[in-house]
């Protein structure tokens, strides 16, 4: 298998830390120089026509876009140590928690990032007034977080899953936009400390 990836960039890290937390070796990354868009050619889009990473290249040459499905396939592939769940609630809970982390944390993190920045002005229109407010909706997620990790030892519940990944690659893109973890939200430190314990933290 190869999987394009690129510096620095939160979505393709999602990959490799599942990739590391599954013990799955022999994956060829392959970095793209998005800054440059080596993604925005034909041969990129070929890969995936939405021209992103991460793309996971199986050996047949099927091309898996999406890092939510790129967690799917590695479940199937090789189920233990489990990352989405084994029971039906336990399943959904993981589920429900991934999708608010992309949708309140993740994707606003971006936006912000991308509206402010200008970093990718050669391929969208950057809207600073926007970006600021997606900056400020990212904030709103983390109370929501705290509130969670008070409860439960792992952001989904009592166990390590994917909801920690996106969690932490998350988070720690947010420092692009000054999104800190700071004293008023004590088990996410907690919980963040524990995340850079592991071994797949450095994937
Ligand atoms: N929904 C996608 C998001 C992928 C994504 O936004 N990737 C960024 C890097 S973190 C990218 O490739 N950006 C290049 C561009 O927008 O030109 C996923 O979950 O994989």
């Amino acid at each position: 298998m190869k999987l394009y990836s690129a510096y620095m960039a939160p979505s393709p890290r999602r990959s490799r830390m599942a990739l590391a937390e599954k013990g799955i070796t022999g994956v060829e990354v392959i970095n793209i120089d998005l800054a440059g868009g080596e993604n925005l050619k034909p041969e990129f889009r070929e890969r995936n026509r939405m021209a992103k990473v991460p793309v996971l290249e199986l050996d047949d040459g099927t091309c898996i876009s999406e890092g939510s499905a790129i967690y799917r396939y590695l479940e199937e592939i090789q189920p233990e140590p489990n990352l989405l769940g084994r029971t039906a609630v336990e399943k959904a809970i993981i589920e429900m928690w991934d999708r608010r982390l992309e949708n309140a944390l993740f994707m606003p993190i971006g936006q912000c990032f991308q509206h402010t920045s200008g970093f990718f002005k050669d391929r969208m229109t950057p809207i600073a007034e926007w970006g600021q407010e997606a900056g400020k909706l990212a904030g709103k997620f983390l109370p929501v977080l705290e509130q969670q990790l008070e409860k439960h030892e792992y952001v989904a519940g009592d166990r390590f899953s994917v909801a920690d990944i996106t969690a932490l690659c998350s988070l720690e893109f947010g420092k692009v936009i000054q999104l800190r973890i700071t004293d008023e939200f004590p088990a996410i430190q907690r919980w963040h400390a524990h995340m850079k314990a592991r071994p797949s933290y450095t994937a």
